[in-house]
């Protein structure tokens, strides 16, 4: 037989802060808890500058750069390990576009956000940075 093309996989979820000052930590959970997710690992973090300059580090010469810094390190976040079937990619599909206005109906950030500074929830883009990210916060 051939092997499954889309492994069991695990990413690397984080409400951002302004998600979790607006209260949709349980509304996030639920649906990567509907679609058939399963959380591993979870908890509340205030997250240094230090690690938020290092998981944004490919942003450092943008210009919205310290803005992004402030953002992240604005309050505690809540740091979410979720593993299945192809969830890395799935999970990025749930969250939607990176800017609000353009993320579907349906999607996470296009049901409930509206500016990309503030989009509420962060997904990692691949399985290796699931890996590395899941160690960085869940671990540190
Ligand atoms: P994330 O890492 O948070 O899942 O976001 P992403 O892949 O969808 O987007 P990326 O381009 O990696 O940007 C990371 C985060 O930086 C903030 N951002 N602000 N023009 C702006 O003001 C701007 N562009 C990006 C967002 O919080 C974005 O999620």
């Amino acid at each position: 037989p051939t092997a499954p093309q889309v492994q069991v996989e695990e990413t690397y979820i984080m409400v951002k802060p302004d998600g979790v000052q607006r209260g949709l930590v349980g509304e996030i959970i639920s649906r990567f808890e509907k679609k058939g997710f399963r959380l591993k690992g979870l908890k509340l973090f205030q997250c240094p500058k230090e690690l938020a300059e290092e998981h944004y580090k490919d942003l450092k010469e943008k210009s919205f750069f310290p803005k992004l810094i402030d953002y992240i390190t604005s309050g505690p976040v809540v740091c979410m390990a979720w593993e299945g079937v192809g969830v890395v990619a799935s999970a990025r599909k749930l969250i939607g576009a990176t800017n609000p206005l353009q993320a579907e109906p349906g999607t996470i950030r296009g049901d409930l956000a509206v500016e990309t500074g503030r989009n509420i929830v962060h997904g990692s883009d691949s399985p290796d940075n699931g890996q590395r990210e899941i160690g960085e916060f869940l671990n540190y």
